[in-house]
């Protein structure tokens, strides 16, 4: 997608801090984190939010939750995590291209909005 910030960030037109890639998925550490760890796996395959995934793109998300425990470990979060993905304006979305924030690396309120 010409426009899309994490599309030219996986094609490596914009630098970012890798942490893990494969075939199908990409992760690098947020520019503006908000926890001691804040890393973002995102599908290389463009899909534009939480609310696009549908029986043809689905697997890529399944494969998402596969990786995120390996990057969970590499991160030595050994005490947990949190998980979020952002979809559409109420959620303040504000790249549209799916992402799941990975959030830990210290006790998190529990709060969640
Ligand atoms: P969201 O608000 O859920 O759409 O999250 C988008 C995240 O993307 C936000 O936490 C900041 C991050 N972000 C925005 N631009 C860049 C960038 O150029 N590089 C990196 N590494 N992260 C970015």
């Amino acid at each position: 997608m010409p426009d899309c910030l994490f599309c030219k960030i996986i094609a490596g037109q914009i630098p970012s801090a890798k942490v893990y890639e494969d075939e199908f998925v990409y992760a690098f550490r947020d520019i503006n984190p908000q926890a001691k760890t804040h890393v973002l796996i995102v599908p290389k395959a463009h899909i534009a939010s939480c609310a696009d995934i549908n029986g043809e793109n689905s697997s890529v998300v399944a494969h998402i939750f596969e990786v995120i425990p390996k990057i969970a470990e590499c991160e030595g979060l050994k005490n947990g995590f949190r998980v979020i993905t952002n979809c559409g304006p109420d959620a303040c979305q504000s790249v549209k291209h799916l992402h799941f924030h990975i959030l830990g690396g210290e006790q998190m309120s529990e709060r969640m909005a």
